[in-house]
């Protein structure tokens, strides 16, 4: 249908990582949906809320382990419901509204993660991470403004390689890097300080992010290497509440193209690493033990536990 056109090829872009992150997926829905509503022509306020129902299953079905996305268009769906507003010109400038509102949230939780974050790296300590988090890199970039002198141990993160892309900035930004593959976690964390991650999901039995992060906070469990998770409480999940979690599982092709007999391949995107590994999550709250950080989730934000 035409008038989805706009949504679907967002979508692609998601589903291809094309636009990668819980944050900047997140950001590039609010956009789509801001531009969909304006073009939208509809009759009234109940058709107006429906299309923009449809446009978020279509959005949210890209990378089904998104709950930042999911939570910013619900964010946008249930203000629009509460606002007596019925005029669609009014309503497609509330969306935009809104949306800003969200967009802005997130960016002051960000900065305020990183100064907070930044605190926590230390003068010529190592800091080891995993995959590609914006809101990491803000972490470390905001260390390095600061004056500290650190450097980092950064995954490949197989099978699509975001590693690179943090590696690429990391030395852009000139902080010293160590890129490994992911099997080398459980060795080279010895080395490291701190470990440092982000996060897709925030669940009441601990954080989803890039499959391989549970492994390297048991690695650093063993090592005694503390285990820290950025992120913004926004990113949690109300569907496990009723303690289901989607891990998205990718196309078999992204880790071998040739198909053999007998063989079947498996490609989940991410895991769960469970409260007991995380010495701490980093957020705009400051930094706090995941099990606590329910509560101040259930104050802050109680329209994300609406079901
Ligand atoms: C990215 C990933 C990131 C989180 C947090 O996975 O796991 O750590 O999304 O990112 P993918 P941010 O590459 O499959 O999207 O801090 O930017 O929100």
């Amino acid at each position: 249908m035409k008038q989805f056109d706009i949504i679907e090829r967002t979508a692609s872009k998601i589903k291809e990582l094309k636009i990668q992150g819980a944050e900047n997926i997140a950001k590039s829905a609010l956009q789509r949906i801001q531009e969909f509503s304006e073009k939208l022509e509809v009759n009234d306020k109940y058709e107006f809320i429906n299309k923009i129902e449809e446009a978020k299953k279509i959005l949210a079905e890209s990378r089904p382990t998104e709950p930042l996305m999911l939570n910013s268009l619900n964010f946008i769906i249930t203000m629009l419901e509460k606002n007596p507003v019925n005029e669609i010109k009014e309503l497609k400038h509330l969306v935009s509204l809104y949306s800003n509102e969200f967009l802005h949230n997130l960016e002051s939780a960000k900065n305020k993660i990183a100064e907070v974050g930044s605190t926590l790296i230390k003068d010529e300590e190592i800091v080891f991470t995993h995959c590609h988090s914006s809101t990491v890199m803000g972490i470390l970039k905001k260390a390095k403004e600061n004056g500290k002198r650190f450097s980092v141990i950064c995954t490949e993160t197989r099978p699509l390689f975001q590693g690179r892309k943090t590696a690429k900035e990391l030395s852009a930004l000139g902080i010293p890097t160590t890129m490994i593959v992911d099997a080398a976690s459980s060795y080279m964390i010895e080395k490291a300080n701190i470990v440092i991650v982000g996060a897709d999901a925030i669940t009441p039995k601990g954080i989803i992010n890039k499959v391989g992060t549970s492994l390297i906070a048991l690695a650093a469990k063993k090592a005694w290497v503390p285990f820290y998770v950025a992120c913004e409480l926004y990113k949690f999940d109300p569907r496990s509440l009723d303690e289901t979690y989607i891990i998205e599982e990718r196309d078999r092709n992204e880790i071998w193209k040739t198909k053999r007999k007998m063989i079947e391949i498996r490609n989940p995107a991410f895991d769960l690493t469970e409260n007991e590994y995380i010495t701490g999550i980093i957020s705009e709250e400051g930094i706090q033990h995941p099990q606590v950080l329910i509560h101040i989730i259930q104050s802050k934000y109680p329209w994300l536990f609406r079901r």
